[in-house]
């Protein structure tokens, strides 16, 4: 192979392996690992795992055109994982990625839908998420801005979310979500990344929140997905539902 193409391979290999996935959380002290996607999709029989399972092995993104679609929920033909991670309501969930590129700026969402029932059967199509973590511009004095990206590079590819305690003891899942916006200025331009991880919540109050379908959580016009962050911006409009809080 002549040389010019090896390198345009490593070239577009380096790009891929840029974007990343969830590797792993920890929870209750617990380390569990995801679905690796660069790693099971390519095994007869892979692990079991607390991840969705996807078929994007190209690392790449859901978009706009997406949203009414069923992949935008759990990612590329997502598929439930066939394990939970226990963790006592009002305790943190560590989440691992294995990379992300610093030019893909924009928010760390994160939602849970109850499964009312077993999350490795359960119809991701009937889940109903709720916004438990959003965090968008962080600081908009310089451009294109300080993100929640950002803020995950710097904390070594992790994001830390608060299981709430007011919520009802059961099996959830977790939708953990960036959102990249450095397209996003044109139509159809953003890019979701959305991984999906099965949860044994423990304790907890009574709480059963109201959720969104996936398929009805954001619109290609919303403020916060048609977006151009290149300019100034004082503040960034959180696109989906509200942030659940327990009252
Ligand atoms: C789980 O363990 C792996 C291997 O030690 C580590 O790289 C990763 O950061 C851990 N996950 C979390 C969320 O801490
Ligand atoms: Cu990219």
């Amino acid at each position: 192979m002549a040389f010019s193409k090896i390198a345009a391979l490593l070239a577009s290999a380096t790009m891929v392996a840029g974007h990343g996935y969830v590797s792993s959380i920890v929870a209750n002290g617990q380390n569990y690992t995801g679905y690796l996607v660069d790693q099971y999709s390519y095994q007869d029989d892979p692990p079991k795992s607390v991840g969705w399972s996807t078929t994007a092995t190209d690392l790449g993104f859901e978009e706009p055109s997406e949203y009414s679609d069923p992949n935008i929920i759990c990612h590329r033909n997502g598929k439930n994982g066939q394990l939970s991670a226990e963790v006592k309501a009002g305790s943190d969930v560590e989440i691992q990625w294995t990379e992300w590129p610093e030019s893909h700026h924009g928010p760390v969402i994160t939602y849970l839908a109850s499964c009312d029932g077993d999350c490795s059967t359960v119809d991701k199509t009937k889940l109903e998420f709720f916004k438990i973590d959003a965090v968008g511009l962080v600081d908009g004095s310089n451009v294109p801005g300080t993100w929640a990206t950002d803020k995950l590079i710097n904390a070594g590819n992790r994001w830390t979310v608060t299981i709430p305690s007011s919520i009802s003891a059961g099996n959830y899942v977790m939708r953990h979500e960036i959102i990249a916006l450095h397209s996003a200025g044109q139509e159809n331009g953003a890019q979701n990344y959305p991984q999906c991880l099965n949860l044994k919540v423990t304790g907890g109050g009574s709480d059963e929140p109201e959720g969104t379908l996936g398929e009805k959580l954001y619109t290609k016009s919303d403020k916060g997905i048609l977006v151009n962050i290149y300019t100034t911006l004082s503040n960034y409009v959180m696109p989906g539902p509200a942030l659940y809080s327990s009252n």
